[in-house]
C-alpha cells in the first residue's frame, strides 16, 4: 500500500497520552501510526510541533437567529475562524422558528451550511415549543443524524420551555437514545428581575449580570436533574455552558449515583470575569449565562483538572457591534442586547496557555474535553475525536512555542473586534489538517468553501 502523506518526527498527544512515531494517510483517514517503511506520496517533517486530535467545537450558532439579529457569522466565515483554531468539527444548532417543523428546520440548515462549510460539521435540534407535531418528529431527527437535542429554561416568550414539556422532552429524546443539552437558568426570575431593573432606570451592561446572579444558574441545574432523574437513569443530559462550580457540583452528584447528566463549559467562562460588563464596551462582552466572579472562574479551573467538568465548547454565537447596539448610536438597555461572543478559533490558544502552560489541566485533559468527550457525546466517535487507525485524519498541529497577542488582525471571524483584544498567548495552531488535507497554514485558510462535510450522528456514548 502507498500512503498519501505521512507526518513526520511530531511529538503526537491523545487523550490517553503521547504516543512515539509517525503517522500515515490514505484517502483522508489515518492508517498507521509507528514506524512508518511504506511508501509514501508526500511528507510533513513536524519536528518541534505538537500533533493532537482536531478539535470539536460541540457549541456553535452560525446564522443564528435570536434577539432579532442573525449572528455575523454564517458558516462559511464561523468555520474559517473554527478551521484556523484547529477546530475540524463544528457541532452547530438548528434553530427552528415559532410553527416550524423540526424536519424542514433541519433541512435548511442543511441548506444554509453545506455550500458554506470549511470545517466538517454535526447539528444538534433546538426545541423552543411543542407544536403540533414536535413529539412524533423525535426518531425522524434522530435518523437524520440528529441525535442531541437543546431546550431553554430561559428566554422568556423567545425559547424558554415550562417544566412540563422539559419532562415530556427529555422523555422522548431518552426513549429514542438522544441526548439532552439544557440552558440552565431560571428564566421567570430573570425576568422579574429585568423588570425591577429597568424601572428603576438601570439599563447599563452590568444589570445584565445583576439580573442573572449565580443562584438562578444553580437552581434550575437542580431543578432540571430532578427532573430528568425522575425519567429515569437512561436519561443522557448535559448541561450547557456551565458558569457556576456549583452546578457542576449538582451534576456530578448525580452522576455518582449512576446518572448519565454531565457539564460543558465555555472558555470565556474560564478565563474573564464580571469586571468586562463595567468596560466601555462592555456590551460586547454581554452573554448569558454572563461572564462572573474570579472565585467562579476558579472553581472551573478546578473542576475541569479533576474531570467533573466533561466537554469544553466556545458558544461561538458573533454579533457586529453594530448588530450588539441594536443599529443605534448609543448602547441600548442590557436587555435589548443580543446575547452571545466569539470563541471558536480561541478555544485551543487559550486553554492550552492558560491551563495546560500554567500546570492547572493536563495535556491528556485539554484534548479530552476539546475532542474525545465531545466526539462521544455527540455520536461522532470513532470516526472523529482520536488519532487511531480508520478515524479521520483530523489534527491541529501546535507550535508549542508561538507567543502570540490575540487581535482582530490574527483571527478570521466576520467582525473587527475580538474580546481576548490583547491577551498574550504562548502556544498557537500553526496547520489544520482535515480529513488528510491541510486546510490552514502560515495564517492562512485554504479550505474551499463547501468542502467541509457533514457528519451524521450515531449513538451517543457516555461512561
Ligand atoms: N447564550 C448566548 O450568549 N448566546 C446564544 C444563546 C445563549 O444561550
Ligand atoms: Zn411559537
Ligand atoms: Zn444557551
Ligand atoms: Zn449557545
Amino acid at each position: 500500500m502507498s500512503l498519501d502523506i505521512v507526518l513526520k518526527n511530531a511529538k503526537i498527544f491523545t487523550s490517553s497520552g503521547p504516543i512515539e512515531g509517525d503517522i500515515g494517510i490514505k484517502d483522508g483517514k489515518i492508517v498507521k501510526i509507528g514506524d512508518i517503511q511504506e511508501q509514501y506520496i508526500k511528507t510533513i517533517d513536524l519536528s518541534g510541533k505538537y500533533v493532537i486530535p482536531g478539535l470539536i467545537d460541540g457549541h456553535t450558532h452560525m446564522e443564528f437567529p435570536f434577539m432579532s439579529e442573525i449572528t455575523a457569522d454564517d458558516f462559511y466565515y464561523g468555520t474559517k475562524a473554527s478551521i484556523a483554531g484547529g477546530v475540524t468539527t463544528i457541532v452547530d444548532f438548528v434553530t427552528p422558528s415559532h410553527g416550524q417543523d423540526l424536519i424542514s428546520a433541519y433541512e435548511k440548515w442543511r441548506g444554509n451550511a453545506d455550500p458554506k462549510v470549511v470545517s466538517d460539521y454535526g447539528l444538534h435540534m433546538i426545541i423552543r415549543e411543542i407544536n403540533s407535531n414536535v413529539l412524533e418528529q423525535i426518531p425522524s431527527v434522530i435518523n437524520k443524524g440528529v441525535v442531541s437535542f437543546k431546550l431553554f429554561m430561559a428566554y422568556k416568550n423567545e425559547l424558554m420551555l415550562p417544566d412540563g414539556d422539559l419532562y415530556k422532552l427529555i422523555k422522548k429524546i431518552s426513549d429514542f437514545g438522544g441526548v439532552t443539552g439544557i440552558h440552565a437558568e431560571n428564566g421567570e426570575i430573570i425576568n422579574e428581575l429585568i423588570q425591577e431593573f429597568l424601572k428603576e432606570g438601570k439599563v447599563e451592561p452590568i444589570y445584565h449580570y445583576y439580573s442573572r446572579p449565580d443562584i438562578l444558574e444553580i437552581e434550575a441545574t437542580n431543578r432540571i436533574a430532578s427532573i430528568a432523574s425522575l425519567v429515569g437513569k437512561d436519561v443522557k443530559m448535559y448541561i450547557v455552558h456551565t458558569s457556576t462550580g456549583e452546578a457542576v457540583d449538582i451534576i456530578s452528584n448525580y452522576r455518582k449515583m449512576g446518572y448519565k447528566f454531565f457539564n460543558e463549559t465555555t472558555p470565556h467562562y474560564l478565563t474573564l470575569n464580571t469586571e468586562m460588563l463595567k468596560r466601555p464596551d462592555a456590551f460586547r462582552y454581554v452573554m448569558s449565562p454572563p461572564l462572573r466572579s474570579d472565585e467562579q472562574r476558579t472553581k472551573l479551573w478546578y473542576r475541569l483538572a479533576s474531570g467533573d467538568i466533561f466537554t469544553i465548547g466556545s458558544d461561538h454565537c458573533v454579533y457586529s457591534d453594530l448588530q450588539k447596539k441594536r443599529h443605534m448610536e448609543k448602547v441600548p438597555p442590557f436587555n435589548e442586547i443580543p446575547n452571545g461572543v466569539p470563541g471558536t478559533e480561541t478555544i485551543l490558544p487559550l486553554l492550552y496557555y492558560f491551563g495546560v502552560k500554567k500546570g492547572i489541566i493536563s495535556m491528556e485533559r485539554f484534548i479530552e474535553v476539546t475532542s474525545l468527550n465531545p466526539a462521544k457525546l455527540f455520536g461522532l466517535y470513532p470516526q472523529k475525536g482520536t488519532i487511531m487507525p480508520g478515524s479521520d485524519a483530523d489534527f491541529a498541529i501546535i507550535d508549542p512555542e508561538k507567543k502570540v497577542r490575540i487581535s482582530p488582525d490574527v483571527l478570521h471571524s466576520n467582525i473587527d473586534y475580538t474580546i481576548y483584544d490583547g491577551v498574550e498567548v504562548e502556544g498557537w495552531n500553526v496547520m489544520t489538517m482535515r480529513r488528510g488535507e491541510i486546510v490552514y497554514e502560515e495564517g492562512q485558510v485554504i479550505g474551499k468553501k463547501g468542502s467541509g462535510k457533514y457528519i451524521p450522528g450515531k449513538t451517543p456514548i457516555m461512561m
